[in-house]
């Protein structure tokens, strides 16, 4: 029955292809284990339920810009899952946003969201629209109008978006401003934001500490130090910054940070100040080419995979961004560890190298888990009317983390070792699928 739900899959999405990779990998790990525990045909056409969104939103987005021109967009929400809680996800904007993308990641929520513990289902929205060379007040007009239409489908307990590529702080203040004025409520339906208009501590920094946090845990489940251990990053935005800051307050060493360009590199690593300046020049959308650096960092324009050296990689920027031999390339150079922070960085047949080699895998689901679990912790100050210490916060965000690794431990332990990636697509897939078999879903 699997086989066939595979192949069906197979068929069906073949122009989507996006959204096709990420249930084939899925379906590798759960049709399995469905197998192992003797599932019927009921279960299986459940499953076959689970991989279809329970509603996708689209909706035109006019905004004008400095010079009184109109423009559009589309905007979209994927409301995927909702079998443990409210839709939860973030929103993309980025010109290669479209339904394939949308649904990728919306369905990749839902384990995600799973994995924390935390009652949130799963989902995705985001536009096509280019943050990139656009001044402040374009952006503010852009989230205002995007907002006038996402308003009506999204609550505090219905749908709540957050951030991702090309939405950070920004963008999520001028979306909440926008919401708050059309609803006349101050309801938390948005997480991610600023800690002055009743965000949470530690959002902003929850998904790349999150990932540090877990690969600490991986590395101690294989009787291995964090410390000394020299990281490749890819991206320099959110997530890639403050998974290079987590690592030096761990005592390893981030080498490099990148952009759609290039690279920032540092064989000493880099320091906190130079962090610091990337955030804000990445605030203002600025290209790393542009950054001045220190003297022992160097600019080198492509990716960084083929060519850098290092104990863990980490792949902090976008889907598909290592390839098969990317990966190749990767186990050449010694690594002992690869950690998704992004959403489905590695291709399928990258994954299969790092497996067959031995590389320690940890898949996107559960090391970039962090982000939506402290925006979990955000939706429960917002709805208590409390704002938790940073400290409180960070010792969570720390459990969650630890959480999703003996998760992935206990589902995915085998004989030689842990297989993360059947870990966490298990672990948060038997949550979901037994509250939609009790939900009559
Ligand atoms: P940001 O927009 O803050 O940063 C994205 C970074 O990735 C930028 O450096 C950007 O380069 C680079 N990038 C984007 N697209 C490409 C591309 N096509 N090729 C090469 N580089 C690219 O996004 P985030 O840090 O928030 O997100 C990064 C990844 O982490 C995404 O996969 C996202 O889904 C995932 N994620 C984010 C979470 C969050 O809380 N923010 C939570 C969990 C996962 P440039 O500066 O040139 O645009
Ligand atoms: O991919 C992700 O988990 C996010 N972009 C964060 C989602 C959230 O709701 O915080």
């Amino acid at each position: 029955m699997g086989e066939n739900i595979k192949i069906s899959i197979i068929e069906r999405y073949q122009h989507q292809s996006l959204f096709q990779s990420a249930l084939i990998e899925f379906l590798g790990s759960v049709i399995p284990y469905l197998e192992s525990i003797g599932a019927g045909e009921e279960d299986y056409a459940r499953l076959e339920r689970l991989m279809v969104p329970e509603r996708m939103i689209v909706f035109k987005v006019v905004w004008e810009d400095d010079k009184g021109k109109f423009h559009h967009n589309l905007g979209y929400r994927v409301q995927f899952n909702s079998a443990l809680g409210p839709y939860k996800g973030g929103l993309r904007f980025d010109p290669s946003v479209n339904e394939d993308v949308l649904k990728f990641l919306g369905f990749e929520q839902i384990f995600k969201n799973a994995l924390t513990g935390l009652p949130l289902g799963g989902g995705k929205g985001g536009s096509d629209f280019d943050p990139k060379g656009k001044s402040d007040a374009e952006v503010r007009r852009f989230c205002t109008s995007f907002m006038t239409e996402l308003v009506r489908y999204i609550g505090p307990n219905t749908d709540v978006p957050a951030g991702d590529i090309g939405v950070g702080g920004r963008e999520i203040g001028y979306l909440y401003g926008a919401y708050k004025k059309l609803m006349n409520r101050t309801d938390g339906t948005l997480t991610g934001k600023g800690v002055v208009y009743s965000g949470s501590q530690i959002r902003t920094e929850a998904t790349g500490y999150g990932a540090v946090y877990f690969i600490k845990e991986m590395l101690t489940q294989a009787q291995r130090d964090i410390r000394g251990m020299r990281a490749v990053i890819s991206g320099s935005g959110n997530v890639a910054t403050h998974v290079a800051e987590k690592l030096i307050q761990e005592g390893a060493i981030p080498l490099s940070l990148s952009d759609r360009e290039g690279y920032i590199y540092n064989e000493n690593g880099l320091t906190q100040e130079l962090i610091d300046a990337v955030k804000i020049h990445k605030e203002k959308r600025g290209s790393l080419k542009d950054l001045l650096v220190g003297n022992d960092v160097t600019y080198h324009e492509g990716a960084v995979w083929q060519t850098l050296k290092a104990d863990i990689y980490i792949p902090a920027a976008t889907q598909q961004e290592i390839k098969k031999e990317d990966a190749e390339a990767i186990v050449r150079n010694g690594a002992v560890l690869v950690a998704e922070g992004s959403n489905m960085p590695s291709t399928a047949e990258a994954v299969e190298v790092f497996q067959v080699a031995g590389v320690l895998f940890g898949p996107a689901k559960a090391v970039n888990a962090g982000g939506v679990a402290v925006s979990g912790l955000e939706m429960s100050q917002n709805a208590m009317h409390l704002h938790w210490a940073t400290e409180e916060v960070d010792e969570k965000l720390r459990f969650i983390m630890k959480h999703i690794h003996d998760t992935c431990v206990h589902y995915g332990k085998h004989e030689g070792g842990i297989d993360y990636v059947k870990g966490a697509n298990v672990g948060g897939f038997v949550h979901v699928f037994k509250a939609m078999g009790q939900l009559g879903w």
